[in-house]
């Protein structure tokens, strides 16, 4: 039977493989004579590199060769490029040899590789590289980083300051002249370790004869891997192919090309046989990058009547100690371009300050610059509230950007696509009886226990497209999408795409898109992804942009197949092209629907070829490309009602309603999923998570046991709802749904403790709000404040 492509609850056909041990991950592969890598990393956070003695580790059982950053240099390894350097913003792309020469910028740092017949020999000879360090000052925090006299981690760039970017619209001064009140913020939008199921592996395979280069690797998007990889080993790119197979999820931390790739291609280059590298969790924490580490001051004006009338805020993102493949996208144009969030702010500035600091390089983790700037715009508009005396509902009902459907322009500069925030959150009210909550709410606190409810009313941007744009950025690629959709003689579909899915299940949502448009079993649609021999070009899962992109793509291939298979009908059936139409999984003569073919009658004669249109070429096969007209920005409410432990600081998560629109949605039950594992996500950020570094630049939180993530036993059942406001960018009117939870939860949570706490006068603890900050917040408290 056919599926329906939208709204049909099909279990994810990934989920048995993934559960039951049968999905092969990069760790999986063993090819003849491989040989295994380890990473030799700084202790230190900064020092400089007085030698290195690698004669013990050589001379140890298996052991095949131990090499150090000049060794690749000198073969022609260059750099790892970083592939998004905003313009304007004067930024400095300084050196990230793969592995360090002369200085080490963080703990972690590579230093050299081993390479031994077993990887317990390798990670034992690694030990025993003898590396002679002079230490050095250190400097983790980025705004102190740019202060005078610090330590200084790149010559290029004097004051640790990568770059100065800016956005502006309106009159923000005068928005501040006229305002009748005024609130500000410091907002530290803590450090975060993406904890994905699977640490990061590579496996490389030169075939020095050939000159052709296999990388198995853990990635979001091979495509752009094999690129970059082309740039550092100058190994040309139509002679490398990049295979990601089954990937243990990314949440961003899977797209940057990593420095053990380049180091996995060396060795095996250098040593003439396969070679693997697979991450240890704690090297996954060291060296797989991090995400957020914003300090924000923030101010937001308003007028009496709860009109907000300008933004103005001033950021020091941390970028860590070198530029990963996109980390200077993240806090200025996934960041800078969203603070005007679902609200009609007309003047807007910020001044975004990218600063190197003696810690792991950060890129994007899910939600990637939207999560920092909605729980920016969502506190301020929290305390505009507060000050005014207002409801938090009725503020953001004023402010609010009134339903659209062909398009909004906001400060910043960007277009949004389509919007109806007043109705998601209406939906969102209803379905918590927020009346009905605030009542409780006067009787539990009359009783001493402390309740509060938190709002977020979010819009974010994703399906990152289009290409124009991207260039226009500095962003070093193409963001459209590819597909192609082959018919075997039986019937039965292959489907090619671009796009790399690690975990979202669009082997199932796009079978089910191809399913229902031509008419085939969703059992006889195959998707493959993730394989650069295989698939055609695509610039990869992230951005939640494989629906809105990848689906474009997929339509476009559909189309042309069915144009084909209109020909091929008319010709069988005797009848002129204009007279097929199409519907139900059958092509028919209009006015004489008994007179058909199906697409799999169409598929095995166009494969065949005996009774064919003259001059029609053979085969039913079409690839397409898609790059969308714009972003697109999918938005809802999240309201958190949360119960604080006035003994213990402990919060109970008491109700979580959420309510998001993604456009039209294709698969209800992998949608929730993806919200579910979103709000978790962004949960974990107010609640736990938060990568602690010491003066001396030490990761605190280098494994599981210091780094707290959630847990499903600390959460109530989601309650649910959607709204469906389609856009015009897409054939499908699909919006993502990715990043949705993540960006929209943590000021949902945040807002409701403080919420909670309101009565005791306790305004502000960073985040995350562990019991320790509470309890302690508490304490110090003084009522009525
Ligand atoms: N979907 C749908 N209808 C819509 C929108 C989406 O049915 N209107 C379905 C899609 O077809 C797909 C899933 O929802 O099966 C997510 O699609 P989409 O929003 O397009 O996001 P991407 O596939 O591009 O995934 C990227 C996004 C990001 S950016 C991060 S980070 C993230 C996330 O997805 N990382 C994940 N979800 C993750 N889920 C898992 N399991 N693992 C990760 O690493």
């Amino acid at each position: 039977m056919a599926a329906n492509a939208f709204g049909a609850a099909i279990k994810r056909r990934e989920d048995p493989r993934l559960l039951t041990g049968q999905a092969r991950y990069t760790d999986d592969f063993t090819l003849p004579g491989m040989a295994h890598l380890a990473v030799v990393r700084s202790p230190y956070a900064h020092a400089r590199i007085k030698g290195i003695s690698t004669k013990k580790a050589a001379a140890m059982k298996g052991v095949l060769g131990v090499f150090t950053g000049r060794d690749m240099k000198d073969a022609g390894f260059g750099g790892i490029p970083c592939a998004w350097v905003v313009p304007g913003s004067d930024t400095k792309t300084p050196a990230y040899p793969p592995i360090a020469i002369d200085l080490v910028r963080y703990a972690g740092n590579a230093v050299a590789i081993v390479v031994a017949t077993d990887r317990y020999l390798a990670r034992d000879a690694a030990e025993a590289v003898e590396v002679d360090y002079a230490p050095l000052p250190v400097v983790t925090d980025a705004e102190k980083a740019t202060a005078k006299g610090q330590p200084q981690l790149h010559a290029e760039a004097p004051g640790n300051q990568c770059f100065h970017w800016k956005v502006s619209g309106g009159d923000v001064e005068a928005a501040f002249r006229s305002a009748d009140v005024v609130v500000k913020e410091r907002i530290i939008n803590q450090r975060l370790i993406p904890n994905a199921m699977e640490p990061r592996a590579a496996l490389a395979q030169y075939m020095s004869g050939a000159g052709e280069l296999t990388l198995w690797v853990t990635s979001q998007n091979p495509h752009i891997v094999r690129f970059l990889l082309s740039l550092d080993t100058g190994i040309p790119e139509n002679k490398i192919r990049v295979i990601a197979p089954e990937v243990g999820g990314g949440f961003g931390s899977k797209i940057p090309h990593y420095p053990e790739d380049a180091m996995v291609v060396f060795a095996s280059k250098t040593l003439g046989c396969p070679v693997k590298w697979t991450e240890t969790r704690s090297e996954n924490y060291r060296s797989t990058i991090h995400g957020r580490d914003h300090i924000q001051d923030v101010e937001m004006a308003a007028k009496k009547d709860g009109t907000i009338v300008g933004l103005r805020a001033k950021v020091w993102a941390n970028l860590g100690a070198y530029l990963s493949t996109a980390s200077t996208g993240i806090p200025t144009i996934l960041h800078g371009l969203m603070l005007s969030g679902a609200y009609e702010i007309k003047n807007i500035h910020e001044d975004v300050y990218g600063v190197f600091t003696n810690t792991t390089p950060t890129d994007a983790y899910r939600g990637a610059g939207r999560p920092e700037a909605t729980f920016m715009v969502e506190r301020l508009v929290d305390l505009v509230a507060q000050k005014l005396k207002m409801d938090p509902v009725e503020i953001r009902k004023k402010n609010f950007i009134p339903p659209f459907t062909d398009g909004h322009p906001v400060a910043t500069g960007l277009v949004y696509d389509s919007g109806n925030y007043i109705g998601a959150l209406e939906k969102a009210l209803q379905m918590l009886d927020y009346p009905g909550l605030r009542r409780k709410q006067v009787e539990r606190r009359k009783k001493g226990e402390l309740v509060g409810v938190g709002f977020s009313t979010y819009a974010e941007i994703c399906g990152l497209g289009p290409s124009q744009v991207a260039g226009a950025v500095g962003f070093g690629g193409g963001l459209w999408e590819s597909a192609i959709v082959r018919f075997h003689p039986s019937g039965k579909v292959n489907v090619f795409v671009g796009i790399s899915p690690h975990g979202q299940g669009e082997e199932t949502t796009f079978a089910q898109i191809v399913s229902s448009e031509l008419g085939v079993p969703v059992e006889d649609v195959e998707i493959f992804h993730g394989d650069t021999a295989q698939t055609p070009m695509g610039w990869g899962s992230y951005g939640s942009r494989s629906t809105p992109v990848g689906s474009g793509a997929l339509m476009g291939a559909i189309g042309k197949i069915k144009e084909k298979a209109r020909i091929v009908t008319a010709h069988l059936l005797e009848a002129a092209v204009e007279d097929i139409d199409y519907a139900d999984g059958k092509f028919y003569v209009k006015g004489a629907p008994s007179k058909s073919k199906t697409i799999q009658d169409v598929a095995l004669m166009a494969n065949v070829a005996w009774n064919y249109p003259s001059g029609l070429e053979p085969g039913l096969e079409a690839s397409a490309f898609f790059d969308p007209s714009n972003f697109v920005y999918p938005f809802g409410t999240h309201i958190a009602v949360v119960r604080v432990d006035a003994e213990t600081g402990e919060i109970k998560l008491e109700r979580y309603v959420a309510v998001d629109d993604c456009g039209r949605v294709i698969n209800p039950m992998i949608v929730e999923g993806q919200i579910h594992g979103g709000i978790v996500q962004g949960i974990g950020q107010a609640l736990w998570e938060g990568a602690a570094y010491d003066e001396n630049g030490q990761l605190l939180t280098g494994s599981m046991m210091d780094y707290v993530v959630p847990k499903a036993d600390g959460f109530p059942v989601f309650e649910l709802g959607m709204t469906e406001t389609p856009t015009k960018v897409n054939p499908l009117g699909v919006k993502g749904i990715g990043e949705t939870g993540t960006i929209a939860s943590t000021p949902a949570i945040y807002n409701a403790v403080m919420d909670a706490l309101a009565p005791l006068g306790v305004g502000k603890i960073d985040m995350p709000l562990t019991p320790e900050r509470v309890w302690r917040a508490i304490r110090s408290a003084k009522p009525g404040k």
